[in-house]
């Protein structure tokens, strides 16, 4: 990884996207998720590096290893969004850019997703606006490159 990589990385879960639940999350899979992904990071000259886990340590592990010279992390940290509070504190310890997306509008749904422990340590959030949330999140990332 390097100065035009972005990290997108998604939590537990994921990888059954499009499996179950369609009217929450759509239709379109982890997959599809990785290759709009990868053609929205190259439509600004950059590059993804996109990794999915259902294991709260391997993400700390990898927020940490992205935590500075790349150009930014995309995170959907799936339920640990409501309860980790050693995933927020690795987002805290980044100097890049922590975007986080949530495909479903998690303020609209249980009570239990209405809290976030990510929002006030990530610099941008893209909630509830389903796959293409996570372009406009590298969108948002490669503008505030252009921004510096
Ligand atoms: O809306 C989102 O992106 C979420 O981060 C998704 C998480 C959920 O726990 C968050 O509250 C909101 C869960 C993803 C589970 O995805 C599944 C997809 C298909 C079948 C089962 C689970």
């Amino acid at each position: 990884m390097d100065a035009t990589t972005v990290l997108v990385l998604n939590g537990p879960n994921l990888n059954l996207l499009g499996e179950r639940e369609p009217e929450v999350y759509g239709h379109r899979t982890l997959a599809d998720v990785e290759r709009v992904c990868r053609a929205a990071a190259a439509a600004h000259g950059l590059t993804v590096e996109c990794r999915q886990s259902n294991h709260e340590g391997t993400l700390i592990d990898w927020v940490q290893e992205g935590r500075r010279g790349i150009a930014g992390i995309v995170l959907n940290a799936g339920g640990y969004t409501h309860t980790s509070v050693a995933l927020r504190d690795a987002v805290s310890a980044c100097q890049v850019p922590v975007v986080e997306v949530h495909i479903s509008d998690i303020g609209a749904r249980e009570a239990f997703r209405h809290h976030s422990y990510l929002t006030d340590v990530c610099a941008h959030h893209v909630i509830g606006r389903g796959v293409p949330g996570y372009v406009a999140a590298i969108d948002w990332i490669a503008s505030s490159r252009d921004a510096d």
